[in-house]
């Protein structure tokens, strides 16, 4: 097992990975930016190591600053958490030949997964079920024309090196076409440095599943269930949950096994993520997979009782994993509220020092976060501050206590997305599960006049 982790990150997810490292008995490196001097993160790792100033680019996306960190350190693993350096495939090469791990799958299935285009190839091709759309890059007009008659409009272009809704043109018919093409490929060319563009058939409304699963460095490759994370705007989530309201078991089940088949097919090992977006008849389709552990993991951990950090860890060092598919049980429901540091009526940053601080525990309660009262909330980062998780025995009880742990949080100094969290949660149709992509859309706009 390894003596000492670095956490290349920041914010809850940093003090979430030195939980785990704590109960392994693992010491921890801290890395911290200007911004984040007096963060918690650095208070409770072991050793803390300045790396450079706030800006993301120059601190905690500086790889040479990190691989320092950990030379100086005697670190002889690195965790990145989510976001950041997390599914960089150059860190992890770069990891690889400083004899220092990388917690993550090979730079070689990261690269894969992230140029989507080929990743959705790879999929295809080991059983899983994706989206209609071209087999790889669309270079010239006529390819998309051509490809784009045999779906049918609507259709959306795709940044193949994007993801997370970066870089994405929905096109509604022909003559938008060849257009869209073009700013898509330049637009791509300019924020990924590569201008690569694939089609796909564009759903309207989709519900926006995921499959999370674990693999170790035998083969062995786990999952864990679904996650449904509809609830989101501008391809931030606000609301996950496990299981979805619309996944029955035996559905559950064939997912699971489709993409255990196809992690093991390319070699997964690690912590990762199948994302999947559900049509209006209930038809469940691949579009990318993430190689890092995900904000949203808790949820699933509520429903499955596995430390999912810790068993990254511990299979990262070599380990087999410690359960097989069988030991894999759900029970109970749980639901995350991302709570952002921002205006909750125009989603404005909200940035500065927190007066008070209170979340409330109690059944079925859990709170990540790296936030306290008097604690300063850089405004260099993403506006997440904690995640509220609720757990019950069912959905309406895991929501009732969503509900009343919001009513009883104090969070004074800054402005917080909890009050939009308790009208969302006060809503008819998402008691109901009656949600999709477009769930905020609606939630958001206007009420008709009278
Ligand atoms: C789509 C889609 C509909 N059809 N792909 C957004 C995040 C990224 N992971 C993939 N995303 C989507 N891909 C096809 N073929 C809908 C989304 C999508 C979305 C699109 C436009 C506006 C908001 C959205 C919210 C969630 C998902």
């Amino acid at each position: 097992m390894f003596k000492k982790i670095l956490i290349a990150n920041r914010g809850e997810i940093a003090l979430r990975v030195i939980c785990a490292c704590r109960e392994m008995g693992i010491k921890t490196v801290a890395v911290f930016s200007e911004a984040d001097e007096h963060s918690l993160h650095v208070r409770f790792a072991d050793e803390a190591v300045c790396i450079g100033p706030a800006r993301s680019a120059e601190s905690y996306l500086h790889v040479p600053a990190i691989i320092s960190a950990a030379e100086i350190t005697g670190a002889d693993a690195i965790h990145p958490g989510y976001g950041f350096l997390s599914e960089s495939a150059y860190l992890a090469e770069v990891c690889e030949a400083c004899h220092i791990k990388f917690i993550g799958p090979s730079p070689a299935v990261i690269r894969l997964m992230g140029e989507k285009s080929r990743a959705r190839r790879a999929m295809k091709k080991a059983g899983v079920v994706t989206l209609p759309g071209s087999d790889g890059p669309v270079e010239t007009e006529e390819e998309a024309r051509t490809i784009a008659a045999a779906l049918g409009f609507p259709v959306i272009i795709k940044a193949s090196n994007g993801g997370g809704g970066r870089g994405m043109r929905i096109v509604r018919n022909a003559d938008e076409l060849s257009q869209a093409l073009r700013t898509a490929q330049r637009e791509a060319q300019a924020a990924f440095g590569i201008g690569d563009v694939y089609l796909e058939k564009y759903l309207e409304a989709p519900r926006h599943i995921e499959m999370q699963i674990l693999g170790d460095e035998h083969g062995n490759v786990v999952h864990l269930g679904e996650r449904e994370c509809s609830v989101q705007r501008r391809h931030q989530k606000l609301i996950e949950e496990a299981p979805s309201a619309v996944i029955s078991e035996k559905q559950r089940a064939a997912l699971g096994t489709m993409v255990v088949e196809a992690a093991r097919a390319v070699g997964y090992s690690s912590a990762g993520t199948f994302e999947f977006l559900m049509d209006a008849e209930d038809n469940l389709y691949f579009i990318e997979a993430n190689t890092r552990l995900q904000v949203e993991h808790g949820v699933t951990e509520l429903v499955t009782g596995i430390d999912i950090v810790k068993e990254q860890i511990r299979v990262a060092s070599g380990a087999v994993l410690s359960f097989t598919q069988d030991e894999v049980t759900f029970s109970g429901h749980a639901i995350e509220c991302r709570i952002n540091a921002e205006n909750p009526e125009t989603f404005a940053p909200s940035p500065g020092r927190v007066d008070a601080f209170s979340l409330p525990g109690g059944p079925g309660i859990r709170v990540d976060t790296f936030v306290h009262a008097e604690a300063t909330v850089p405004p260099n980062y993403d506006s997440l501050i904690a995640k509220v998780m609720a757990y019950g025995r069912t959905r309406e009880e895991a929501i009732a206590r969503m509900r009343r742990a919001l009513e009883m949080t104090v969070i004074e100094g800054i402005h917080t997305s909890v009050p939009m969290h308790l009208k969302i949660l006060a809503d008819v149709d998402f008691q109901q599960a009656r949600i999709s992509t477009a769930f905020m859309d609606r939630f958001l706009a206007p009420p008709p006049a009278a």
